[in-house]
């Protein structure tokens, strides 16, 4: 609209200008009143115009303006409805994590709840059967009979597990609780050590006192204690075989039996006595007959440079130092590090730690 305008008053223009060169050239002056009226006639033609056109301009760009407001007005309000939408998806999308973890630890809480009350309620009948026991022992000790002093003695049709046993020859002696493995080979086995892949793992890098009184739970890793050993294996009654079963991560088991065993007095240092050994492990205790026991604690190697215990992180009967570990760090199968796991030289040497450790001893003649 606008330049239309402008071009009709720019044709007026021209035709006026060319016009007036030659009325000026042919015309007389008293043309001239005329030519000036339709030249001031021409002029308000043009500031018509010129008004029109600028009127027009104004009202093009406010429309332009107005379009370009409206359009910013819809994508703002678009990306506000985007962004308030982005948020809720957000929320939701958190608020149903959240669910689903309390759901999760409620779940977990509950699950802890039964095993702790598993637990307890395991441990609760455990201790009032001990209390049952204890009142036995004590109705035995006013009448004269004796607990078993090994688990050989337990009567025929007693099952494998803890057992209260009175391994002194001494008639006040505590009773002591022991694992006792029945069934295995003729059965009435004292079970004195065992390792086995379960969890919590016991610690055996322990001192004097822990190895002499024992330690760990004797339905899971345990060493019964010195003391209990020596008390069995002093009375000139009785003769002990030591039988120690082995096995890897492989499933593959060995054996050991030393027909000869027995331990002297503390004061002598728990000496062990390991001989005649038969069996399919091969031969890992017998070099150890004869030494005294040690610990971190207490070093009675023969090692005069050095502390076996310290360096095989174990107690035992160590010599300068060792061709059987089984109380070492649980380091499971293989290991880098030299004769410091469960080892058994014999078999799988120093670089591997076993899996399943059993010593146990029971008497091979009762005089
Ligand atoms: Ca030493």
């Amino acid at each position: 609209m606008q330049p239309s305008v402008l071009v009709s008053a720019l044709l007026l223009l021209v035709c006026l200008g060319s016009v007036q060169p030659t009325a000026s050239s042919v015309s007389p002056p008293t043309h001239n009143v005329s030519l000036s009226s339709v030249l001031s006639r021409s002029a308000a033609i043009l500031g018509q115009a010129a008004q029109s056109a600028l009127l027009a301009l104004t009202d093009g760009l406010d429309s332009l303006l107005e379009e370009v407001q409206t359009q910013l007005d819809g994508r703002v309000a678009a990306s506000q409805a985007e962004l308030v939408s982005r948020i809720d998806s957000m929320k939701t999308e958190l608020d149903g994590r959240i669910d689903s973890l309390k759901i999760e630890l409620d779940g977990r809480t509950d699950n802890l709840d039964t095993k702790l009350s598993d637990r307890l309620s395991e441990l609760s009948g455990r201790l009032s059967e001990l209390s049952g026991r204890l009142d036995e022992i004590s109705a035995g000790r006013t009448t004269g009979v004796r607990l078993p002093r090994d688990c050989s003695d337990l009567e025929s049709g007693s099952v494998s597990g803890v057992h209260l046993l009175q391994p002194g020859l001494e008639p006040s002696q505590r009773p002591v609780a022991a694992y006792c493995e029945l069934p295995a080979d003729g059965g009435g086995w004292t079970v004195i050590q065992r390792r086995a892949d379960i969890s919590p793992r016991e610690d055996f890098f322990r001192g004097w006192a822990a190895y002499r009184e024992g330690f760990g739970e004797l339905d899971a890793e345990f060493w019964w204690g010195l003391q209990h050993v020596r008390a069995l294996t002093a009375a000139r009654d009785r003769r002990y075989e030591l039988r120690v079963d082995l096995e890897d991560f492989d499933g593959a088991r060995r054996h050991a039996v030393y027909q000869g065993f027995r331990i002297s007095s503390e004061e002598d240092g728990y000496r062990l006595r390991a001989v005649n050994y038969t069996g399919t492990a091969g031969d890992s205790i017998g070099g150890h007959s004869g030494m005294k026991f040690s610990t971190v604690d207490r070093d009675q190697d023969s090692h005069s440079a050095g502390n076996c215990a310290r360096n095989h992180k174990a107690g035992w009967w160590f010599s300068a130092c060792h061709s059987s570990n089984l109380n070492g760090p649980y380091l499971a199968g293989q290991h880098d590090s030299s004769a410091d796991g469960v080892n058994w030289q014999a078999w799988r040497g120093y670089h591997y730690s076993l899996k399943t450790v059993t010593m146990k001893i029971r008497p091979t003649k009762k005089l």
